[in-house]
Parts: C-alpha cells; sequence; structure tokens
C-alpha cells in the first residue's frame, strides 16, 4: 500500500493516503457518529473555563486514564469495532496501543491548537497514529525551539492513516486549523499507548 515517510529534524512520519478504501471510511464514520459517547469537554484557560473547541470520546484498556490540560478522562470500555481497528493499525505501524482518543470536528470551525501529546501518562516518546474519516482537514506540524524550520501542512483525507513516529511529540507540535470552508464532520481516531494503567 502507498505510504509516504516524512523525515523530520528528529523524527519521522508515515502517511497512508487510502489506508481505507473510500465506502469502508465512509460506513466507519457513519457508524461512529452514532455509537460514540461524545462529551463535550471544557478547560481551564487562565481561570475562565471554556468548552474545547471539537467534541471527543477516550476508549482504553481499563485504567487507561488519560490526563491532559486539567482534564482527566477514564477510558469507556472498546467498542468491537474500535478494538478492530487498533489491530488494524497495529499492523500497519508496529506499535502497541491500549487506547484512542477521538475528535469530531462538526463544522471547519471546530478545531485543535497547537500541542504535543507528550503528555507523562504516555510516557518518554509516545508514539501516535490518527485514522482520519469525513471531511478532509489541514494537519500541520511546527518545530517546538527552531522557528526557522518550515511549518509542515498535509491534507488528511478520509480513510487516510498518519503515523507519528519516535522523536516526533519531543520536537515537533501539531494542530488541525480552524477553516472558513463550508466542510461536514471529520473524526480523528488518535491511538495512544499509556503506561501504568491505573488499576
Ligand atoms: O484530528 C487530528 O487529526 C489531530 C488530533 C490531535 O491532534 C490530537 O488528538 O491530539
Amino acid at each position: 500500500m502507498e505510504c509516504e515517510v516524512i523525515d523530520l529534524p528528529g523524527g519521522s512520519c508515515q502517511y497512508w493516503p487510502h489506508w481505507l478504501e473510500s465506502d469502508e471510511a465512509s460506513r466507519l464514520h457513519q457508524c461512529l457518529l452514532k455509537t460514540v459517547e461524545w462529551q463535550q469537554d471544557t478547560i481551564n484557560l487562565f481561570g475562565r473555563i471554556v468548552p474545547l473547541p471539537r467534541l471527543q470520546a477516550w476508549y482504553g484498556d481499563a485504567g487507561a486514564r488519560y490526563c491532559y490540560s486539567g482534564i482527566s478522562l477514564e477510558p469507556v470500555h472498546w467498542l468491537p469495532i474500535l478494538q478492530t481497528v487498533k489491530i488494524w493499525v497495529e499492523e500497519a505501524t508496529c506499535a502497541k496501543f491500549n487506547s484512542v482518543l477521538i475528535n469530531l470536528y462538526p463544522t471547519g470551525q471546530h478545531s485543535n491548537g497547537w500541542h504535543a501529546d507528550d503528555e507523562a501518562s504516555l510516557g518518554s516518546d509516545p508514539l501516535i497514529a490518527s485514522l482520519s474519516l469525513g471531511a478532509t482537514r489541514r494537519f500541520q506540524l511546527r518545530h517546538k525551539n527552531n522557528k526557522s524550520l518550515p511549518v509542515q501542512s498535509l491534507n488528511l483525507m478520509s480513510g487516510s492513516l498518519f503515523f507519528m513516529g519516535a522523536g516526533i511529540q519531543q520536537a515537533w507540535q501539531h494542530q488541525i486549523p480552524k477553516t472558513k470552508k463550508k466542510v461536514s464532520p471529520r473524526i480523528s481516531l488518535t491511538f495512544r499507548n499509556v503506561i501504568d494503567l491505573s488499576r
């Protein structure tokens, strides 16, 4: 299967633009829109409680608690379809995952600001694989320290798989910016591995 390797200072990413066939991606998108337990989480931004600009859900193995930006997420037990996709993603990336943060961007005004998935609960060098379903959205990477390096931009299409390999979370931040274009909902399944599952 076609795979693009994106070598960056500090690490590399892999991108499979047609990882799922478009029919399969569209069926999975429809199924998850209906069955996932979507939550509107809030964060504390300089003393103000604000909603995240997207909906999300956290599924995973028992004890795979995920904490970031003051949010603590207890995992919902895997839906069978999520477990199946997890196994396919593990085979493609040769990485192991025990949880998935699922994002829903209902419109172009929903987004995910600059950040790295470098929380201590993901270990010292997290590997993240992201499956996109629905609208194509722009994904960007910028170096944390070296501002002379260009921002990397990629359009993540429905059915594509994007893998951020070793070193990326330490050196780079990523985002899904807002777009003024009229776009349909997009879901991303971002597979992660929480270390030290709490029991
Ligand atoms: O939606 C995406 O592709 C990116 C999601 C993301 O950055 C995250 O969940 O940390």
